[in-house]
């Protein structure tokens, strides 16, 4: 077997797959992400490693806050990593040194919080995706009962959730006299920035108001928007990749060209200098925020359900079914474009760049991926969309196919009667209501519009119940594939 990628054998990877050009020993830490996904390690940490030759003070140390895989993986790698750039014309790899340490913070709680509160760290950036926040993602607040929250209510010191590790360490920092650091969220939610600081600073308060009243004026939450698509990694990727960079990676991340940051420009404490790797520096960052929820994250997810049922394995597939891609297109164009107000942004080359991308071969990126935890995802993908809609008094037939698709994946069957793994906070929910509903599309919508944390007020808009309704009893009469084709 071949080595294994680590400090050492970096010294032997051949010439054709980049290295990083600063001597790792020099770099020291001045980020703390939480949540060490895939996505973090294709996105935020590749334009750290850019910027680490000159300035070795803001490496990163991530933590896992659910399960230690990416810890085990990197351990025995230094933390090192490859970064594999697919796309139809073949695959660059580059190898990332940004990522100096994972902590696993289910078991080394004092030791990342040591870190959040020590003086070189100066941003906590995250990405725990939407379920992470422990909110309520109709109305973008605490969800008070969370049990995590309600946890680390009770154990501040000890805590589970990002939310609770945030607030001790602000506290940690406050205590020792320290400038607090700037937060940044990195997560598809819609205004995130505000979004996370509402919920940190609602968990301070309920603390302590007087700590709540601290983060309120002095902590701050740029807001950002990150775009990468990134697939799961498989094992034939780890083979192709252990082939081109001649040892073993246990964990390379596959990914596509595009990447796009944009961030608000609001860390008193300091910051690396983003804008040299590309990134967009701006004062509001929310109408980009918007514009890619909903031109890309939306289509993103109707094409996941629609697909999935009818049996497309990837994004890649299902936009090779022309059907589909008409109806995404028409969609961005006719009922998500005109929601937009971006002056200066060409919405249409938006809309064929994002096409684009969801038609690279190389990806493999597949439709129960992202369908995964589609109650916290529909509200700002689909859901804000049609509220606008609806105010304007303009059709929504596409979105709300998507929003019917959704229903129909998470009733957990197929459209061959084979079981659907669906992977939701809500799963249990769904799967009551799909057992009451017995077969009655009608019931069956009306139980899912009973999800407050999802649909919120848009459940009470009659027209808006009876064409998910409608959508969703096509979907059941003809499949997904006929119902597409009515679409276009
Ligand atoms: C996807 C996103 O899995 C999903 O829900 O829609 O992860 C998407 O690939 C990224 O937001 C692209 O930036």
């Amino acid at each position: 077997m071949a080595d294994r990628l680590n400090s050492k054998s970096l010294l032997d990877i051949p010439r054709s797959v980049a290295t990083p050009p600063y001597d790792r020993a020099s770099i020291s830490v001045g980020i703390v992400h939480l949540g060490i996904g895939a996505f973090h390690r294709a996105h935020q940490a590749a334009y750290v490693d850019q910027l680490l030759e000159d300035n070795p003070e803001w490496g990163i140390v991530g933590a896992s806050l659910r399960r230690p895989d990416t810890k085990e993986a990197l351990d025995p790698q230094d933390g090192l990593y490859t970064l594999a750039v697919r796309d139809g014309e073949g695959t660059r790899c580059t190898i990332i040194g940004s990522v100096l340490e994972v902590i696993d913070a289910t078991l080394d709680k004092e030791e990342l919080l040591d870190l959040m509160s020590s003086e070189a760290v100066r941003i906590i950036s995250l990405t725990v995706t939407e379920k992470g926040y422990c909110h309520d993602p109709a109305t973008g607040k605490l969800n008070e009962d969370h049990p995590g929250i309600i946890h680390d209510l009770e154990h501040p010191s000890a805590p589970e959730t990002a939310p609770g590790f945030i607030v001790e360490a602000i506290a940690q920092r406050r205590a020792a006299g320290l400038p607090p650091f700037a937060v940044m969220s990195c997560d598809n939610l819609p205004a995130n920035g505000r979004t996370c600081g509402r919920i940190v600073q609602r968990l301070a308060d309920l603390r302590d108001p007087d700590l709540g009243a601290y983060v309120k004026q002095h902590v701050t939450f740029p807001g950002t928007m990150v775009d990468r698509i990134v697939p799961a990694t498989t094992d034939a990727d780890r083979e192709m990749v252990a082939e081109m960079i001649g040892v073993e990676d246990a964990w390379p991340i596959m990914t596509e060209p595009f990447t796009q940051w944009v961030i608000e420009d609001r860390f008193p404490n300091g910051r690396p200098p983003f804008e040299e790797t590309g990134v967009m520096m701006v004062d509001d960052v929310e109408p980009f925020e918007l514009m890619k929820l909903r031109m890309l994250n939306g289509p993103h997810s109707t094409l996941a359900y629609l697909g999935y049922l009818a049996g497309y394995q990837t994004v890649s597939d299902t936009v090779a079914d022309s059907d589909y891609r008409t109806l995404i297109r028409k969609m961005m164009t006719e009922e998500i474009a005109p929601t937009l107000d971006l002056p200066g942004v060409d919405l249409d080359a938006y809309r064929d760049e994002l096409i684009q991308r969801f038609e690279n071969p190389a990806l493999k990126h597949r439709t129960w991926q992202i369908a995964m935890d589609g109650s916290q995802k529909l509200p700002q993908r689909l859901l804000g969309t049609i509220r606008d809609r609806i105010r304007t008094a303009e059709p929504y037939e596409r979105l709300a196919l998507g929003v019917a698709a959704w229903m129909r994946y998470a009733t957990g069957t197929d459209e061959k009667q084979d079981p659907i793994d669906v992977r939701d906070p809500l799963a249990d929910r769904f799967e009551v209501i799909t057992a009451a509903a017995d077969g009655d599309p009608a019931l069956l919508a009306g139980g899912y519009l009973a999800l407050d944390s999802v649909f919120g007020d848009l459940a009470e808009n009659e027209t808006f119940r009876d064409k998910v309704t409608e959508k969703l009893e096509l979907l059941f009469d003809v499949g997904a594939k006929a119902a597409v084709a009515r679409h276009l």
